[in-house]
């Protein structure tokens, strides 16, 4: 029996396939959502304005340099949602297929649309994450704003934007046996709200070290008997004067922090990439060329 299978270009049969794989009752919360969305940051958060390196280009998590940073501890799992749909669509790049994966779990957890453009080809060797480093790239939670900015600067983001994106820490969790940290920022990690920063910036965060030393920031809620947690990171957001004026924005104005996220994170899946007048990629980072075009 052979498999139906969309034709070349059709996103949005792809886009139903990722809907319908969302709802996964045995896996964390219930929802592939969240990992779905770290999936497409870390695919992007490569990204170096001065060498114009990494981005979503390339998906090089499929390589062991890239997929074997530390960084990226626990993304298997995203990946591993997704093949179904990459082969029931095997036409589509795995590049696109993980962006488009983390703006469609967006708007499933109510969240505001994504704008998103395909286009991106896959890398065909390891050749490009090698020669650029692209390894280390990503941000390192147990460190503070200098660092933030340092990283989120690189791939040309400002202190609005860095404080935006940090947003997406309403959904999901910690996994001690990922990241080494523990735990959600907020009582419903399924559904896409401003209740991170809401939780940030009038909660009482105490500092708490795990058995494995690692430390944290936590907020024991009695209502719900659950534990929440911010990272090092988290925290330096509320610390800074360049960020806690936006933190303490987005907490008071849901459509600002909707506004703003949604362009950022389009801004994010699409850095490394450029495209001409109709939308087609013009730097494809391989010899295959646009697979659109
Ligand atoms: Fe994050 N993030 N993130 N994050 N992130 C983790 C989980 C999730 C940092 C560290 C961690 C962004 C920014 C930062 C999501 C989205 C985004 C975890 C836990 C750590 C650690 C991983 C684990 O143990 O499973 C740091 C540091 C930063 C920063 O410096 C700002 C951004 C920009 C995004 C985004 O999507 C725009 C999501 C979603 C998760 C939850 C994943 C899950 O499996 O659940």
């Amino acid at each position: 029996m052979s498999v139906s299978q969309s034709k070349k270009g059709d996103f949005a049969a792809v886009r139903q396939a990722i809907k319908a794989l969302l709802h996964q009752p045995e896996y964390d919360d219930g929802s592939a959502g969240p990992v779905l969305v770290r999936l497409a940051w870390h695919s992007s958060g490569t990204y170096d304005i001065n060498t114009d390196t990494g981005g979503s280009n390339g998906a090089g998590m499929r390589y062991e340099y890239e997929g074997g940073d530390p960084a990226n501890a626990g993304l298997q799992h995203a990946r591993v949602f997704l093949e179904p749909v990459k082969e029931a669509h095997p036409w589509i790049t795995y590049s696109d297929l993980w962006t488009l994966a983390g703006a469609v779990a967006i708007e499933e957890a109510g969240g505001p649309s994504i704008s998103w453009q395909g286009g991106r080809t896959d890398f065909v060797d390891d050749t490009k994450i090698l020669k650029n480093k692209i390894a280390g790239r990503l941000p390192d939670a147990t460190q503070g704003a200098g660092h933030l900015r340092k990283v989120f600067y690189r791939m040309g983001f400002n202190d609005q934007e860095i404080v935006a994106l940090s947003g997406a820490h309403t959904l999901g969790r910690c996994h001690g046996d990922r990241s080494g940290f523990e735990g959600p920022w907020v009582n419903n990690p399924t559904r896409f709200s401003n209740q991170y920063f809401k939780l940030l910036s009038t909660l009482e965060w105490k500092p708490k070290t795990l058995p494995s030393g690692v430390k944290q920031f936590m907020y024991y809620d009695e209502d719900t008997e659950t534990e929440l947690m911010m990272l090092p990171t988290d925290m330096a957001l509320l610390a800074d004067p360049g960020f806690e004026p936006w933190v303490r924005r987005y907490g008071e104005d849901k459509d600002l922090f909707f506004r703003d996220f949604a362009k950022v994170f389009s801004k994010l899946m699409e850095l490394g990439i450029e495209r001409d007048a109709e939308g087609r990629i013009t730097n494809t980072d391989n010899e295959l060329g646009g697979y659109l075009s």
